[in-house]
């Protein structure tokens, strides 16, 4: 994406924040995810009123609010639609959109994979703690098939689970990381390259649900930096995609389709000969 507009003065990341305190758990990865878009805009040097995050339902939707650009939070699956329409309408800003995996895998799942296929220039933010966590703990299309959350899923679903960085491959995603809300430089850091590229952008950020996954702890020391650098070529991708353990961190695909902008000038302007073809 192109910079289109940066602010006359330099923002420390901490301008970026609306000074709403986030209802998150403490300790929630979610906190960390904050504070890498704040790093990201600030190095940018983006104005907040150049930019708009938009969030689907559940507590990582909770994002805007905490965030002084513009924001819309929409309702559950629905933010890419959102973040689509008002690309197209508005190319000069710069569109984000936001959520977990239960919100852009499961009720949005279609809307993901066509996102991707349509390459609208917007960064995609998906921070995966593989549960529902604002409902209190359902499993999410990310669960392992035998995570056993004793009341909803006793023994586990048994059901295997999605790959968000193999579809958004397979669908047509001009760019695929993944981050940790361990290492939230780093986050930042691909979310800057996301944001930069052209085309539909996909960030995968593993960002633990401490309250209904706690085990998730430990991802911290489970990523690691990917040893090789982002290829261009999808089926170079695919293989690493399809090998990794999930845990590989950074800038993954880069892809080369030009981003899709239609003509906004209107065909037709007088509606008058469609409507007499309609009339009963
Ligand atoms: C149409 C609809 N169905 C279900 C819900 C209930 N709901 C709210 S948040 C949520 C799950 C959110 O999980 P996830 O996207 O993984 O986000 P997290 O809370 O873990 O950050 C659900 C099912 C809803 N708000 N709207
Ligand atoms: S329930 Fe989980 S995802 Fe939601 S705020 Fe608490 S730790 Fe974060």
């Amino acid at each position: 994406m192109m910079e289109t507009a940066t602010s006359c003065t330099p923002m420390k990341p901490k301008d970026y924040k609306s000074g709403v305190k986030p209802v998150w758990c403490p300790g929630c990865g979610d906190f960390s995810v904050l504070m890498a878009l704040t790093k990201a805009l600030a190095e940018m040097r983006l104005a907040a009123e150049q930019v708009a995050l938009i969030s689907g339902i559940g507590c990582s939707s909770r994002l805007p609010a905490y965030l002084n650009v513009y924001g819309f939070h929409s309702v559950h699956g629905r933010a890419l639609p959102v973040a689509t329409g008002l690309k197209i309408a508005r190319p000069d800003l710069t569109v984000l959109a936001a959520g977990g995996d239960g919100d852009g895998f499961s009720i949005g799942g279609n809307h993901f994979m066509h996102s991707c296929r349509r390459n609208v220039d917007i960064t995609y933010i998906v921070m995966d703690n593989q549960v529902y966590g604002m409902t209190k703990g359902q499993a999410s299309p990310t669960t392992d098939p035998d995570w056993d959350h004793s009341k909803l899923t006793p023994g586990g679903t048994k059901v295997n689970p999605y790959y968000p960085l193999v579809i958004a491959l397979a669908s047509g995603a001009n760019f695929i990381a993944r981050a940790s809300s361990s290492d939230p430089n780093g986050a930042a850091k691909v979310i800057v390259d996301a944001i930069r590229h052209p085309g539909f952008s996909f960030v995968h950020i593993l960002s633990p649900c401490i309250t209904f996954r706690p085990e998730q702890r430990d991802w911290k020391k489970m990523v690691r930096p990917a040893p090789v650098e982002a290829t261009s070529n999808p089926v170079t991708a695919a293989h690493r995609l399809m090998t990794d353990d999930n845990f590989f961190l950074g800038t993954l695909y880069k892809g080369n389709r030009p981003p899709y902008q239609p003509d906004l000038t209107p065909v037709i302007d007088d509606l008058s000969s469609i409507e007499k073809d309609f009339e009963l």
